[in-house]
Order: C-alpha cells, then sequence, then structure tokens
C-alpha cells in the first residue's frame, strides 16, 4: 500500500508551551486536571486536522510519484514536512494523557498517534525539513535509476525483464552488477536520514526506531521479533528443500563452476533482481512428468489481454465475491502503463488520495503472470482502503500492515486453473496429475520469498539500533542474504557499494516485514474463505471466484479497518487469533513430500 505517511518524516514545532503566568511572585496556579473528555476532544481535533494535511501530503506524493522533477519534490517534500511536524506534535500532546485511565478505544487511538510515521523527526522544523527533502531525493533517485554500458542504457524495467528470461550468466551478471551501481550515491543521506529519525523516535519515548518500528503489533516489541522469528523455524525447512532443489538444477543447467552444488546460490541467476521470488526459473527445476501444461504469461499473450484487460479481470473477481465495482475516476486517475515521455516511480502502489473514494493504482504494467498476480495485490490494498473509510482517521488502516499486504495476494491464491477455466482462458482444468507442477510454480514465489521478505528489516532493525554502523552497512546486507537466503553475491562486494539502496522499499522508507507476515497470513485466509465458500479438496486447488460469502467474510474483517487488536481482526476471519504458518505448510505438503524425496542423496544446505 502506498502511504505517503510510510515515506514521511517527523515533526515540529513543540506546541508551544501553552502561557505559563507572567513573571510574578505567586506561586503558579494549578491547570486543572485533564479528564477522559479532554482526551477525547484532543483526539477529534488531531484526527481532523491530520486528514486534512494528509490529503495535501498524498496528492503531492502522488505528483511526485508521477513526474519525477525537482519542483515535484520540492512541493512533496514541504508537504511531508507539514504533516510530519503536525503529527509529531499532536503525538507529544499525547503524552498528557498517560496518566489517564481511559477507555480502551481513546487508550488505542492515543497509541496510534504515537506510531503514526515510519520516519519521524524530533519537534524541530528544520530537522523535519531536511528528513522530508532526504526521503524525497532517496524516492526520485531510485525512480530515474537506470544503468547504461557502453551500447544503451537499461532500465529497471528492461533489466527485469531480461533477468526473468536470459540463461547467459554473464549477461545476467553485468546486470545484476549494473542496477547496483544506482545506490551508492544514496548512502550518506540514508544515514543522515536514520540518524535525524532515531532521533524523533526517541522524542517519542522510543529507545530508538527499530523499537518504534516493532511497537506496532499489539504486542511487546521483543514478543513480536520472537513470533516472527518462531515463524520462520517453522517454513525454513520448506525453504531448505527448495534450495536444495534449485541448486542442484541450477548446478545441472549452468554447470558445476557457475553453481556448484553445495554451498551459496550465486544470485544472479534466480530469475530476479533481488533473488526473492524464483518464479521464473519454473523451466529448470520443474519436476519432470507432472509438469502444469499451461503457462499464465503465455496465455494472457495468446489472448491478446492489454494492460487494462488485466486490471478488469481483476476487478471482476472482486465483484464477483460481492464487493461494489471500483468508481469511474480509478479508471481516469490510475497509471497503468510507463510513460514514454517522463520519469515515474515504476514500482507498483496502491492508493486512496482522499481517504474516501479517490482511488487509484500506479503500475508499469508488464503482460506477464507476476504482474497479474500483482495488479490483484494491488486492488487488493484499494478494495481494503474502501471497506475502511468511514473508520475515524487513526484506524483508517489495516489490523497490521501485513493484513493490508495479504488481502490482495489471498485473491490471486484463488487463480487456480478451474478459474482460469471459467474465466475463458484455459480450456479445460488440467488433470491432478499436473498439481505438482503448480505447487512448484507457487513454491517459487512463495516460499522462496520467505527468507528475503524476513531479513530486508532484519537489517534495517540493526542499522536503527545501533548494531550496525554506517561503515558496515552493505557487509551486514550480505551476511544476512547469506544466512536467511543461501544466496551469494556474484561479484565482490565492498563498503563502496550500498546494495540495500538498489531495493526499492529501502530509499521508498517502505517497512518490510509486512510481506513476511503476508506471505504467511495470506495462506491462513485462503484456508479460511475457501472453508466459507464450502470447499472441500487439496487448498491449493480452491478458488473462491463468485463466493458472497467468502466476500462477506472478508468484508468484515477489512471494515474493522484498525479498530481492534489484529488478533481479533484475525479471529473473525479464520477463527483464531495467531499468526500460524500452519496452513502455508499444509499447501505445500505434497511439494515437500516430493522435494524431500528428490533430495534424498543430495548435501543439502550452505
Ligand atoms: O512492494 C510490493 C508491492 C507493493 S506493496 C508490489 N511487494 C513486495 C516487493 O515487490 O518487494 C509485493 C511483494 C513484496
Ligand atoms: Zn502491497
Amino acid at each position: 500500500m502506498k502511504s505517503f505517511k510510510t515515506t514521511a518524516t517527523a515533526l515540529v514545532f513543540a506546541a508551544l508551551a501553552a502561557c505559563g503566568p507572567s513573571a510574578t511572585t505567586e506561586a503558579p496556579e494549578a491547570a486543572p486536571a485533564l479528564t477522559a473528555a479532554d482526551a477525547r476532544a484532543f483526539l477529534q481535533e488531531a484526527e481532523a486536522k491530520l486528514e486534512a494535511t494528509a490529503e495535501y501530503a498524498a496528492r503531492a506524493a502522488w505528483l511526485a510519484a508521477n513526474f519525477i522533477n525537482v519542483d515535484s519534490q520540492f512541493v512533496e517534500a514541504r508537504a511531508i514536512q507539514e504533516y510530519t511536524l503536525l503529527s509529531v506534535q499532536y503525538a507529544e500532546e499525547a503524552a498528557r494523557f498517560d496518566q489517564l485511565d481511559l477507555d480502551a478505544d481513546t487508550r488505542r487511538k492515543l497509541n496510534r498517534l504515537k506510531q503514526d510515521l515510519s520516519f519521524p523527526a524530533p519537534a524541530d522544523a528544520e530537522l523535519a525539513g531536511e528528513l522530508a527533502e532526504i526521503g524525497s531525493e532517496l524516492q526520485a533517485t531510485y525512480g530515474k535509476g537506470q544503468y547504461c554500458n557502453t551500447e544503451r542504457c537499461y532500465s529497471l524495467q528492461d533489466m527485469t525483464k531480461i533477468l526473468a528470461t536470459s540463461r547467459d550468466p554473464e549477461l545476467l551478471k553485468e546486470l545484476w552488477a549494473g542496477w547496483r551501481t544506482v545506490s551508492p550515491p544514496m548512502r550518506e543521506k540514508y544515514q543522515r536520514q536514520v540518524e535525524i529519525a532515531n532521533a524523533g523516535a526517541r522524542q517519542l519515548g522510543y529507545d530508538n526506531l527499530s523499537v518504534m518500528w516493532r511497537s506496532k503489533y499489539d504486542m511487546e516489541a521483543d514478543a513480536f521479533a520472537a513470533d516472527i522469528d518462531a515463524q520462520w523455524n517453522k517454513v525454513k525447512p520448506l525453504y531448505d528443500a527448495l534450495h536444495c532443489h534449485v541448486r542442484a538444477k541450477l548446478s545441472d543447467h549452468y554447470g558445476d563452476d557457475v553453481v556448484p552444488d553445495s554451498g551459496k546460490i550465486p544470485a544472479h541467476l534466480l530469475g530476479n533482481m533481488w533473488a526473492q521470488q524464483w518464479g521464473n526459473l519454473y523451466d529448470l527445476v520443474k519436476p519432470e512428468g507432472s509438469e502444469q501444461s499451461y503457462d499464465l504469461t503465455a496465455l494472457i499473450e495468446q489472448h491478446a489481454m492489454s494492460e487494462l484487460d488485466m486490471v478488469k479481470i481483476a476487478e471482476a473477481f472482486f465483484t464477483s465475491l460481492g464487493f461494489k465495482p471500483l468508481p469511474e475516476t480509478f479508471w481516469q486517475r490510475s497509471l497503468f502503463t510507463k510513460p514514454r515521455d517522463r520519469e515515474v516511480v515504476c514500482h507498483a502502489s496502491a492508493w486512496n488520495l482522499d481517504n474516501q473514494d479517490d482511488l487509484r493504482i500506479k503500475m508499469c504494467i508488464e503482460k506477464t503472470a507476476e504482474d497479474f498476480q500483482t495488479v490483484h495485490h494491488e486492488l487488493g490494498h484499494n478494495f481494503y482502503q474502501r471497506a475502511y473509510k468511514d473508520q475515524p482517521y487513526l484506524y483508517k488502516g489495516s489490523a497490521n500492515d501485513g493484513f493490508h499486504e495479504a488481502l490482495g495476494d489471498t485473491i490471486s491464491l484463488s487463480v487456480t486453473p478451474s478459474y482460469l477455466v471459467q474465466l475463458g482462458l484455459l480450456k479445460e482444468e488440467p488433470p491432478a496429475s499436473e498439481d505438482l507442477g503448480y505447487l512448484m510454480n507457487m513454491a517459487l514465489e512463495k516460499i522462496a520469498f520467505l527468507p528475503f521478505g524476513l531479513l530486508v528489516d532484519k537489517w534495517r532493525w540493526q542499522v536503527f539500533n545501533g548494531e550496525l554502523a554506517p561503515e558496515n552497512y552493505n557487509q551486514g546486507w550480505w551476511d544476512l542474504r547469506e544466512k536467511y537466503q543461501g544466496i551469494a553475491a556474484p561479484v565482490a562486494r565492498t563498503e563502496a557499494h550500498f546494495d540495500p539502496g538498489a531495493k526499492f522499499h529501502i530509499p521508498g522508507n517502505t517497512p518490510y516485514m509486512r510481506y513476511f507476515l503476508a506471505f504467511i497470513q495470506q495462506f491462513q485466509f485462503h484456508q479460511s474463505v475457501c472453508a466459507t465458500a464450502g470447499y472441500e479438496g487439496p487448498l491449493h486447488r480452491c478458488s473462491i471466484y463468485n463466493s458472497t460469502a467468502a466476500g462477506d467474510k472478508l468484508q468484515a474483517m477489512m471494515e474493522l479497518g484498525a479498530s481492534r487488536p489484529w488478533p481479533e481482526a484475525m479471529e473473525a476471519l479464520t477463527g483464531q487469533p495467531l499468526l500460524d504458518a500452519s496452513a502455508i505448510i499444509d499447501y505445500f505438503q505434497p511439494l515437500k513430500t516430493w522435494l524431500d524425496e528428490q533430495n534424498k542423496d543430495r548435501q543439502c544446505g550452505w
């Protein structure tokens, strides 16, 4: 989801100390004690002012992302500075009610007010301005990024396509390293951004920004980190099995000198610029004898589907569940394809500009299965935003940020072969003997992602809490990439590089643990809505298409917005309150059995 608040920095002019008594010898009169009614009145004012300022900042951010230039950056930075100052001012004022005995709802809102920003600044207009400027600049640097060799220049989209389809290791290596020339200039700015935001977090009462980021989950910061690790440990055997098989197949294809059959996998050969999802390797690693007989990218091409068709089809899935169609303005104002005449931030995002009905996506759609999935992902954000639009400002959000990321993905788990038949894209449903191929495809997208989803913010948490010093930023990044993903850089990395900056969410200041959560949660959601739709059978073959019962269940959860602690929203949808990896493990069980058989004589691990 795109919320400019995730890029926003923080605050300040400290509320001018309410005038104390002028010089006098008399003892100052004690201020009247604050009451719960004062807290509610305070919140009412804060919500109204923040909501109005948020709309202004969102519109400025939209312009800056759709027209990257010095003026749009200037305006965006000003608007974000203003929002940041206001938000921090209110967050600090909220502390006045810390000792009051308040009803749960008022207390929750005061808490959320404190956690409004991803990058808070201290109460100082200059620092808030500097932070906002750095944010706009980093985002623009990423958005404009390209790599040129002596022959031609490549945009990130160009390189993405080549990484997906080429099997020429030298070209892949060149582009892999080429894209990473975009980020070294970000390094010093990033360091400064962290310094200011850490000061902002401390002023709000957190030890550092790491603690603040981990405090947004209705539990203690350390308990959240522990839960994440526990879920990772449950799914790690599945990742290890996939890694082992993929490495063996890459080694068969490229030869032992390019991919040794032990140790880490070279990061440029996994079909994706960050090695985060490996779906493009399907042909190399598919289960012989039970592979999929169709290829969604090819179907999109064969049916001459346009980018707009892809969005219309995704919308139709949501309306089949009983959701209202998207408003006319969505179609008029969204960006669906990469403009030829200007620079834009191509990374896909979904927006609600006025916190009501001005929903849009911004995406440079490619006609691929991967982007078909991403279109569903983005529309999930928009339908969620619309579901909670009548909540008060501080509850306009998802139960936790993983829920927002999981919603659209839950829908695309229902983009099964049987659904493609209903759509007329496939003639007949493939036999069950092809299921392993389908599951392999899904695992390359969903299981391969998990360690990457985990490590991006493990890196940021270390940066924020000082465990990782600026002079070790890149080393720390690669330590995590090696440890969790079992991959290795194909060319030497040093502290002259800044590889985290070559991933959108670092310069874009979007927290990333949300995706780790979402990749676990979406299987819980899928399991539960499939049951609601009356489906019986293997989970991977369920599609909730046309089930208004499933739609009602999703709507009831989404309408809650952020008004209740997330375990309640989880319970409303799945009947139990916990984050639980057992659904994703169940979904992939047949593949796990097959992988274990394939790997039995292989030396796995790295
Ligand atoms: O950034 C996104 C979405 C926008 S919220 C396209 N995703 C992560 C990424 O691309 O790195 C979705 C999957 C993970
Ligand atoms: Zn998203």
